[in-house]
């Protein structure tokens, strides 16, 4: 059987699971959406994915029409239904269908969907070798225009700045603020690392708090290694030791190349390997069990 999508409280087989032409979220990118990840039979942090979805649709001033226990039910139905365990989900919440106007008043309900299916960001090679990047010319939106911190259906950005990696035959892109700071990447958070040290962008200067960037950050205490939010420039990254990225689709991704200049001595570093082995281990440990037998099993 093939997989099955939950939209708008059925469960539907992929194929089957379709939109109106006139909802919003495709007329305007006008909803939110999450991505997340199962390893193990459990929801790496779930909650704080949720947390985001509800906090991005405030912002947009959208009613998600269920609430958020009906939605981690809905998650995990989805996944029970589909007997996964490890795979990624992709829930969305839409303005719903409407008329040609861009007026949400004329949208009656939120559209919801639940996508589970793989996904792969980079080929399996580069997280051996690491990733090559440049930095796009396409700059962030500035936090006062649409906060990047929405998790909007607007990726537009992102995909730009996605456009100009494939374009020069690299990996990933990284995206500067308006005034030239470090921001992120089309779909993960960035991290450098200068002697011994762990710095990544803070979240008020226009980027997705992301939620491995927190897994890495609660990693890096539990390691000892010392890590600090600060802003910093382009310089700071081609001067960097090490360099890696976060994210759910990416996991933990080790950058070996910025604009033609290699990081460090061009290859993985000795801190993003330890991260991206312990990151490895929590997720198959920490998480919301899917499957209720499996909930005693202990919680993190
Ligand atoms: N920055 C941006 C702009 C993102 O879109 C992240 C950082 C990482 O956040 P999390 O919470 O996942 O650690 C994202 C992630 C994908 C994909 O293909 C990921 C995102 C959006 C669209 C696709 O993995 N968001």
């Amino acid at each position: 059987m093939g997989l099955v999508t939950y939209v708008n409280g059925a469960f539907v087989p992929k194929e089957e699971a379709v939109v109106s032409v006139f909802d919003h979220g495709l007329l305007y990118g006008d909803g939110v959406f999450e991505g997340i990840r199962a390893y193990n039979g459990r929801v790496f942090r779930l909650e704080e994915h949720l947390e985001r979805l509800y906090d991005s649709a405030r912002t947009i001033m959208l009613e998600i029409p269920l609430t958020r226990d009906e939605m981690r039910e809905a998650i995990l139905e989805t996944l029970r239904r589909n007997g996964l365990r490890d795979t990624y989900i992709r829930p969305l919440v839409s303005r719903g269908v409407g008329d040609l106007g861009l007026d949400p008043r004329k949208c009656a309900r939120a559209s919801v969907i639940i996508i589970v299916d793989s996904i792969q960001l980079y080929p399996t090679d580069a997280y051996l070798k690491g990733l090559r990047t440049i930095t796009a010319t396409t700059r962030k939106v500035r936090p006062d225009m649409l906060n990047p911190r929405v998790k909007s259906l607007n990726y537009l950005n992102n995909i730009l700045a996605r456009i100009e990696a494939n374009q020069a035959g690299v990996d990933e892109a990284i995206m500067l603020s308006g005034d030239g700071y470090v921001c992120e990447c089309s779909a993960d958070n960035i991290f450098v690392v200068h002697d011994g040290q762990i710095w990544t962008p803070p979240p008020y200067l226009g980027i997705l708090a992301g939620v491995t960037r927190g897994a890495v950050l609660d990693l890096a205490r539990d390691l000892e290694i010392p890590a600090v939010e600060r802003v910093f420039t382009l310089h700071d990254v081609y001067a960097a030791d090490e360099c890696f990225l976060t994210g759910t689709g990416a996991e933990v991704g080790p950058v070996v190349e910025v604009d033609g200049r290699a990081i460090g001595d061009g290859r993985p570093g000795p801190i993003t390997g330890r991260l991206m082995e312990t990151f490895h281990t929590l997720v198959r440990r920490q998480g919301t069990p899917i499957f209720p037998a499996e909930a005693r099993v202990g919680q993190a």
